[in-house]
């Protein structure tokens, strides 16, 4: 008797100590990079591989335990920390701050499996203004949602579209909230407020909350600083960067978009290789828009065309007038400022990314919003879910600013008719392989 009591308190206590924050400590991992010529020799010695995430140029990405850690210790290498082992979320470790508040591993935030059941959810409850479309699949075949807002959402009106997407980029949760809200926000008040029943009645809105479904989760529950998409490209590498897929100036030069499948800004083989961009295409050919908005994060900016050059387009005066615009309605909100100007020049040279592709196919604005925060030591891409409600307060201002405007001013019916090749055409730069015309 006295033998088992005492082992059932061994058991407990083991029990309790593999439970204790110290143990979960030291099973955290963490993303470190190293060198690839130390790594192979580290490999030489007869050590286990350690698991790659990705090649950069001389240095590999290993995620690492702190016993692997010790290990390429001992052996001489040096570690650099990429991530932060929360940053990292294996089962163990990968709650976040997003986790403190709520239910769910990624908190608030909404997953793609919660995305998709509030789209449902939307749809029961306003079914005659609400239409939910599959532009089609992703590469491991979730479907990417449109929710269509209109007043006959059923029908094909012949009213501008204005599309609203969110997550190009995977780690960038509070990109898919922006979406969300502005369909609630237009949904919950359409009966209410004229100027959205206006707006509603007048446009055909598509909501595209998640354009990367693939790396969302994998964000969510595997490493959540991810941020291309699921394609996997040989060699352990993994990801084309969605927003340098599409044609316009494709591969324009190296800077705003990379060659190496291993770079987070990898462009893919061709332009539109990816399914995720060009089921967007597709949809967009046969609904063409007349503006769209993308949600990005961070930095806390809005950015008008062009990304590909510093060139500014022929309607710069009148996109930027917008984005002037929008900037001093969100910051009426909160007091935030967000800067605006040309891709290229607020931010970096980008090529081959939406808004390039939208406005140099149709010539309407396409505008890319960085939510915040304005810099990195205040939260990058983690966002505090208390962010979500701040932020959308101050953009939907900005957001049905920017609908209105595409609608009254760049609907189809004011377009040259059939002349979006020749548009497409003529703004074309040089450098252009025009074998990869759509
Ligand atoms: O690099 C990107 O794709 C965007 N930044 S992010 O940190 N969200 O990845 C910027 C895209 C800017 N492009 C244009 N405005 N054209
Ligand atoms: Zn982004």
């Amino acid at each position: 008797m006295k033998k088992s009591l005492f082992i059932f308190f061994c058991l407990l206590l083991s029990g309790l100590y593999l439970l204790s924050p110290e143990i979960a400590r030291r099973r955290r991992s963490w993303v470190v990079s190293v060198s690839r010529a130390e790594y192979f020799r580290f490999l030489s010695e007869g050590r286990a591989p350690l698991d790659r995430l990705y090649r950069r140029g001389d240095e590999v990405a290993l995620v690492v335990n702190r016993l692997q850690m010790n290990a390429l210790d001992q052996a001489g290498i040096a570690v650099d920390i990429l991530c932060w082992d929360e940053y990292y979320g294996s089962r163990e470790t990968r709650l976040t701050a997003a986790d403190v508040h709520s239910g769910g591993i990624n908190g608030i935030y909404h997953s793609y499996q919660e995305t998709q059941e509030l789209l449902q959810e939307l749809c029961t409850r306003y079914p005659e203004l609400t239409s939910l479309v599959t532009l089609g699949q992703s590469v491991e075949g979730r479907e990417i949602w449109a929710l269509k807002i209109s007043d006959q959402a059923d029908r094909e009106e012949n009213e501008p579209n204005v599309y609203v997407t969110g997550c190009h980029h995977a780690r960038e949760w509070i990109s898919v909230e922006m979406p969300l809200e502005f369909a609630r926000h237009l949904l919950d008040r359409y009966h209410e407020q004229a100027r959205i029943r206006q707006l509603v009645d007048q446009a055909q809105l598509y909501i595209i909350p998640i354009l990367n479904p693939d790396g969302l989760e994998f964000s969510i529950h595997t490493y959540r600083m991810w941020r291309k998409n699921r394609r996997y490209l040989g060699d352990l590498v993994w990801g084309v960067d969605l927003n340098r897929n599409y044609s316009y100036a494709w591969g324009y030069d190296d800077a705003g978009s990379s060659p190496d499948p291993a770079s987070e800004a990898y462009r893919g083989p061709v332009p539109f290789s990816e399914p995720e961009i060009l089921i967007l295409r597709d949809y967009l050919y046969q609904h063409p828009p007349s503006g769209m908005l993308n949600f990005h994060n961070y930095s806390q900016l809005i950015l008008i065309p062009w990304g590909f050059t510093a060139e500014p387009p022929a309607d710069y005066p009148e996109m930027f007038a917008m984005a002037a615009e929008m900037s001093d309605r969100i910051r009426a909100v909160n007091g935030r400022h967000y800067e605006f100007g040309s891709g290229a020049t607020a931010i970096y040279p980008t090529n081959g990314d939406s808004d390039d592709w939208v406005y140099g196919t149709f010539g309407v604005p396409s505008f890319t919003i960085e939510l915040p925060p304005l810099e990195f030591e205040n939260g990058h891409f983690f966002t505090s879910e208390d962010e979500i409600q701040k932020t959308s307060a101050e953009i939907l201002p900005a957001l049905m600013y920017f609908c209105e405007y595409v609608k009254d001013h760049f609907s189809p019916a004011l377009q040259a008719p059939g002349d979006r090749r020749d548009l497409e055409r003529d703004r074309k730069p040089g450098k252009i392989n025009h074998d990869f015309l759509p």
